[in-house]
């Protein structure tokens, strides 16, 4: 099993989109093994989105990501990396597979409603930032891992 960090952005909480975006992982069954509604600090922003450092959007992106709550969470599943991406759809809007939740939700990138880990080693780093080891619960199976026997 692969885990991923997703994280659903302000517009996104304050549009009241948490729960339909939400629904679209839960629906594609992956498992929610941490979540927090939670304000973001300059510093864990920095320290985010390190890699955009110096682009010409970073500032904006600084603002954006703090501008409100953000709905982070920990999603577990089989290839669950690739997997949510798919389902968050490419940066820019227009250019996201219909069906996607940027095709269907947002119509400019620098909104773009959710962050999905990119790869493994991301993934890996951001858990790690946003979550302590005792607010992750692993501790439980889903109805499905109990009817499996799982
Ligand atoms: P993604 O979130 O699709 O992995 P990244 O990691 O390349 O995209 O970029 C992080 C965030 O920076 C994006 N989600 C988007 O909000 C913003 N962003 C990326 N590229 C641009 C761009 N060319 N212009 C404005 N904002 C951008």
């Amino acid at each position: 099993m692969e885990r991923t960090f997703v994280a659903l952005k302000p517009d996104s909480v304050k549009r009241g989109l948490m729960g339909k975006i939400l629904s679209r992982f839960e629906d594609k069954g992956y498992k929610i093994i941490a979540m927090k509604l939670t304000n973001v600090s300059l510093e864990l922003a920095e320290k985010h989105y390190a890699e955009h450092v110096g682009k010409p959007f970073y500032a904006p992106l600084l603002e954006y990501i703090t501008s409100g709550p953000v709905l982070a969470m920990i999603l577990e599943g089989e290839n669950a990396i690739l997997g949510v991406r798919h389902i968050v759809g490419k940066t820019n809007p227009d250019e996201a597979d219909v069906g996607s939740i940027r095709a269907d939700f947002c119509t400019v990138k620098e909104y773009n409603a959710v962050h999905a880990s990119d790869c493994p080693e991301s993934a890996k780093r951001e858990m790690a930032l946003w979550f302590s080891e005792n607010e992750i619960c692993d501790n439980y199976k889903t109805m499905l891992e109990i009817v499996m026997g799982a």
